[in-house]
């Protein structure tokens, strides 16, 4: 029977991402486009002596790819834009998985000016900013509401950080235009302080996308099976999903300067290659 509560089809396949135990490996590279999933496919072992390499796309467009990466098991999921797709990827994944879980997420982003286009950022604390509906309403109140920072995993960050890439915080925003300042005159927004009031608030600020607090928030509150679930201010003893990002710089804010197609393909093959390595090497106690 298919309940409401957390929809599964006859074949135990999630109502969304479209996957059933079996299919998707506890080691997982999220990443936005099927483009980026399909550069990172081609550096994971190949298919020699009969190893099958799982591969579906779901109705609603998230689209997995599993196989082995040195041997060891993996998957590359594509989810598209957004901390709700995040939020259907993490908790559909997660109902389908066997013990704990490890993801990173590959994403671009944007900086206001403490990186540069091609910069790898791996932060080590997201906050989310969403846009205040009731300001638009009654004009009363701030525009954006900023939340306070989720750390990612730290073994993990310690893991994918190599000696190029900056730290910072990241700021994961409801919108790729509105709440991350970019000015637009059809619509009332807003939004002309906002990059100053996030360099204001978090001195540490560096970049901004739209998926990575997401990540960092649904780790912070997974439990393993006898974890604390209820006392949120306790946390989870035990994560049973560990989470950190890499992301490349694609837009630079304060220079107005969007990154070349040809150099962006380049940096996702070698930004792949070291969070594969750091998915499979340096992660301890994962099966
Ligand atoms: C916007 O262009 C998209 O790019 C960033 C943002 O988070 C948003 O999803 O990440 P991805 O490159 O992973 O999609
Ligand atoms: N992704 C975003 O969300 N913003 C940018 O500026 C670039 C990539």
């Amino acid at each position: 029977m298919i309940t409401a509560n957390f929809p599964v089809d006859p074949d135990g396949r999630t109502h969304h991402v479209g996957l059933k135990r079996g299919e998707v490996a506890n080691r997982i590279v999220t990443v936005g486009d099927k483009a980026r999933a399909h550069t990172l496919a081609l550096l994971l072992d190949q298919d020699t002596a009969g190893r099958a390499r799982f591969v579906h796309e779901s109705p609603r467009g998230f689209y997995t790819v599993t196989g082995t990466y040195q041997g060891i098991p993996v998957s590359i999921v594509a989810i598209g834009m957004g901390m709700a797709m995040m939020d259907f990827f993490v908790r559909e994944v997660r109902a389908v998985v066997e013990g704990p879980m490890v993801i990173i997420r590959l994403g671009s982003c944007g900086t206001s000016g403490r990186a540069q286009l091609g910069d790898i950022i791996v932060p080590d604390q997201a906050i989310a900013v969403t846009r205040n509906y009731d300001y638009f309403l009654t004009g009363h109140g701030e525009a954006y509401h900023l939340t306070k920072p989720v750390a990612c995993d730290v073994q993990l960050g310690q893991a994918v950080r190599a000696a190029r890439v900056k730290q910072g915080l990241n700021a994961t925003c409801d919108s790729f235009y509105s709440s991350q300042g970019r000015q637009n005159h059809d619509f009332v927004d807003a939004n002309r302080g906002i990059i100053d009031q996030l360099k204001r608030t978090y001195p540490q600020f560096i970049s901004m996308e739209m998926e990575t607090f997401m990540l960092y928030h649904l780790a912070s509150v997974s439990a393993m099976p006898d974890g604390d679930t209820v006392n949120i201010l306790a946390r989870a003893p035990q994560p049973s999903v560990r989470a950190a990002a890499a992301m490349m710089v694609f837009a630079d804010r304060a220079g107005d300067q969007f990154i070349d197609r040809a150099v962006a393909q380049q940096l996702e093959t070698a930004v792949g290659q070291a969070v594969l390595g750091s998915l499979v090497a340096n992660v301890t106690d994962t099966a």
